[in-house]
């Protein structure tokens, strides 16, 4: 199986080249929907250890369906399938840059959601326009077991995040054991709660937002696999600027600087979708890091990663 990594703003995408499953004809949904239900040791060979790790993202290279698109792309992580993945849509524009299929300007991309746009402007630099990104319920109060009352918004950027100011702490990088657990709280107190996203959908996302001096704001992510998000995590960005617009605090195409926990950052802005939303476009920056082909003898216990007893699959 060739791969080629990368990462976007610190947080890691593997790229599947070739090797990957044969999941048919269709939409690219609909072969997204064949991986979940019939590879997950796929799946779990390329992205859990000991090949690669809790908060890397796989992106399986597949033909788009739709004729106008450069490529066909399925996300997933340690957990399953990811909707869409901002950063490992700018890690697959710099991947496809760096193998020669796309120069310059833009592209489109089939996801399992929807056409997203890609702008490649540089061998390291990509815009990406999200699928239209829209709050499903606001201001909703939990009691969080260690925490206390906490107050947030559920939206969806691609995934189902939970998003709060209320801070255990400060969203500062030493803190990550803390922020760590304190959203893993929150999310288990969502789902004891019975709060989903549409169609009783997982809300596997909780987004720490606060203060920054360098930006416009800070965020903590948790992603489902209980990792955290290196970049500022660009569903989770689309989902928040979907709730700015809702009321009223960001206007259409003015620029939303968010930084992530490691300092990195995504500028970002929207113009208003058609069904009530918002259509997020995020800037980014991805370096190749690697290219492998991954090995699997058939004596390796661990060829289909090491899963830890009793772990959430999607
Ligand atoms: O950038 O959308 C994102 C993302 C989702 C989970 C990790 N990163």
């Amino acid at each position: 199986m060739r791969v080629i990594d990368s990462h976007t703003e610190g947080e890691p995408t593997r790229v599947i080249v070739t090797g990957g499953p044969d999941l048919g004809a269709g939409s690219v949904a609909d072969r997204a929907a064949r991986l979940a239900r019939d590879h997950d040791d796929f799946c779990k060979s390329v992205v859990c250890e000991p090949r690669g790790l809790e908060a890397m993202a796989g992106a399986l290279l597949v033909p788009p369906a739709a004729p106008d698109c450069v490529a066909g792309v399925i996300y997933f992580n340690a957990v399953g399938n990811l909707g869409m993945c901002g950063h490992a849509s700018i890690g697959t524009a710099i991947t496809l840059a760096h193998l020669g299929r796309i120069g310059p300007g833009l592209h489109r991309l089939e996801t399992p959601v929807g056409i997203v746009t890609v702008e490649l402007h540089s061998d390291h630099e990509a815009s990406i326009t999200n699928v239209e990104s829209y709050r499903l319920h606001k201001d909703v109060a939990i009691d969080v077991d260690g925490l206390g009352p906490v107050t947030g918004d559920i939206a969806w950027g691609g995934n189902w995040f939970f998003i709060t100011r209320d801070l255990p702490c400060a969203l500062e990088f030493d803190n990550i054991a803390q922020l760590s657990d304190a959203t893993q709280r929150i999310r288990r107190t969502l789902e004891a709660r019975g709060w989903t996203g549409v169609d009783g959908a997982w809300i596997d996302h909780v987004i720490l937002l606060g203060p920054c001096d360098e930006a416009d704001a800070r965020n903590f992510v948790l992603c489902p696999s209980g990792s955290y998000d290196r970049s500022p995590c660009g569903t989770g960005t689309s989902a928040l600027l979907a709730c700015l617009a809702a009321d009223g605090q960001l206007a259409e195409g003015v620029e939303w600087v968010q930084q992530s926990i490691i300092g990195s950052t995504y500028r970002l802005r929207y113009k208003p979708g058609t069904g009530g939303g918002v259509t997020p476009t995020l800037r980014g920056r991805a370096w190749v890091t690697a290219e492998a082909e991954l090995r699997f003898a058939p004596t390796d216990p661990y060829a289909t990663g090491i899963r830890a007893p009793g772990a959430r699959t999607a």
